[in-house]
């Protein structure tokens, strides 16, 4: 059986689609989930879909996409800019990492515009909303079949 993408969302990812639709959009982190399911499945691919609050499980899931992956996508949220561990994390990662953003942090405050993230990272998707995961998900499964 292939080993599943692994899609990461971090911190209060699972309140989305209630506040600032502006900047982050309307849908909901469940129907992101299902544009991510349908993009993977007619890819030939499946994935693994999951959002933590906290930094320790996220770091968890990351360990274990070492052995149960065939790549990873991560929106880090706020711990995309604060976290030397989740680096870390991503680093002992031998599958692409694909980091992923609905907004585009590059071009709003000063502190978003540096992630960690983004040293372990294969290859990074923002600004496009819910659309980012599922551009994401296809780097994934590209980058995944050409190994
Ligand atoms: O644009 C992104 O995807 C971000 O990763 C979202 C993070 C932000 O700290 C990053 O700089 C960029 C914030 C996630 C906040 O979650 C929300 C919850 C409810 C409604 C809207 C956002």
């Amino acid at each position: 059986m292939a080993k599943p993408i692994y899609v990461l969302s971090g911190p209060n990812l699972n309140l989305l689609g209630t506040r600032e639709p502006e900047i982050y959009g309307r849908q909901t982190l469940e129907d992101i989930r299902v544009l991510c399911e349908v993009r993977a499945a007619a890819l030939g691919h499946t994935i693994e879909f999951r959002q933590s609050n906290h930094e320790g499980v996220l770091i968890d899931w990351i360990q274990e996409a070492r052995t149960e992956a065939c790549g990873l996508v991560i929106n880090p949220a706020g711990y995309g800019h604060t976290s030397v561990a989740i680096l870390d994390a991503l680093k002992m990662l031998a599958v692409p990492v694909i980091e992923c953003h609905l907004s585009n942090p590059a071009a709003r405050e000063a502190f978003r515009r540096e992630t960690y993230v983004s040293l372990a990272a294969t290859g990074l998707v923002s600004g496009f909303g819910g659309k980012s995961y599922e551009l994401a998900v296809e780097a994934a499964a590209h980058l995944a079949s050409v190994k």
